[in-house]
């Protein structure tokens, strides 16, 4: 394991081939401002860049993942600062650009953005005291860090405008009933479960993790056909990877693939 910058809004860590980001704000349950986004934002490029590394983890406290964006911070911004700034998507959205897995590993609260940060990770790993809501209504505000648009997609819109306009929070249970979470697990094995799934995803081939996440994210955001196309050309794809005929070739011979991730 290797560490750095131990005094930050973040922590980091590797593991193996798996980077892993420990949001650090526990006096104010990890709630999510600028300097907390931009250090995320950065962990996450250099993670991404990093050749050694094949997944990415992001967790919190055994309290909080994040209990949300920070209120005290935005409690006095007008219009003009928020719009000129890019706020959310200045730093926020840097998770889009990610093209190798994240996982979220989620204990406590994940309120407000916290919840829709953890919307933002391809798999969300629940301790079974996590919680889920989006509660901005009730500071008249509206989930505005992608949480009116992945909610619905990840749990239908019945559920996704209950949440939305009651601020109705769900148990670990429910959210992993709904669909919000792809596993519950007891907290007590959150830390080791989460990093056992991603160091098991980081041990496949890089590009075809990256082409299946791709490809299933490509499923929200076009045509079942043109989705399809997608996958078809992404699988053709697969057939001038070194790995590809590697992990085939492993499997007949009955032996464990070699990827060199190429
Ligand atoms: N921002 C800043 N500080 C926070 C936040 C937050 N979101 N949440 C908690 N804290 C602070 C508290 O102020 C408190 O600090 P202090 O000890 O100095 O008073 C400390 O964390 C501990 O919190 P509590 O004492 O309240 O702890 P409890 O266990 O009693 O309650 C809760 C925990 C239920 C999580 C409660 O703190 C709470 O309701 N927090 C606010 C949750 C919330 O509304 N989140 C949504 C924020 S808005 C948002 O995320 C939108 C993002 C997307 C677009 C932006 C549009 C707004």
């Amino acid at each position: 394991m290797s560490e750095s910058n131990a005094s930050s809004t973040i922590l980091t860590e590797t593991h193996g081939r798996v980077g892993l980001i420990r949001l650090n704000r526990p006096a104010q349950l990890n709630a999510l401002n600028d300097e907390l986004m931009d250090a995320l934002g950065a962990a996450l490029l250099s993670f991404d860049a990093n050749a050694e590394i094949g997944a990415i983890l992001i967790t919190g406290s055994d309290k909080a993942f994040a209990a949300g964006a920070d209120i005290p911070v935005m409690a006095d911004w007008s219009y003009m600062d928020v719009f000129q700034s890019g706020f959310i998507t200045r730093n926020w959205e840097i998770i889009r650009q990610v093209r190798k897995p994240v996982i979220a590993a989620v204990a406590g609260f994940a309120m407000g953005g916290g919840c829709e940060l953890a919307l933002a990770c391809d798999i969300i790993l629940a301790g079974d005291s996590a919680k889920f809501a989006l509660p901005e209504i009730k500071l008249a505000m509206l989930p505005g860090a992608g949480g009116t648009q992945r909610l619905p997609r990840a749990v239908g819109k019945a559920k996704a405008m209950d949440m939305c306009l009651s601020a109705r929070m769900l148990s670990a249970q429910e959210a992993d009933r709904y669909g919000l979470v792809s596993r519950v697990v007891p907290d007590t094995e959150l830390q080791a479960t989460a990093l056992k799934l991603a160091t098991q995803i980081a041990g496949y081939s890089l590009p075809a993790l990256m082409a299946i996440k791709e490809s299933v994210n490509r499923a929200h955001e076009s045509s079942l056909s043109e989705g399809i196309l997608f996958e078809r050309r992404a699988l053709h794809a697969r057939f001038a990877s070194d790995d590809a005929h590697e992990g085939m070739h492993a499997f007949l011979d009955k032996r464990k693939p070699v990827f060199q991730h190429r």
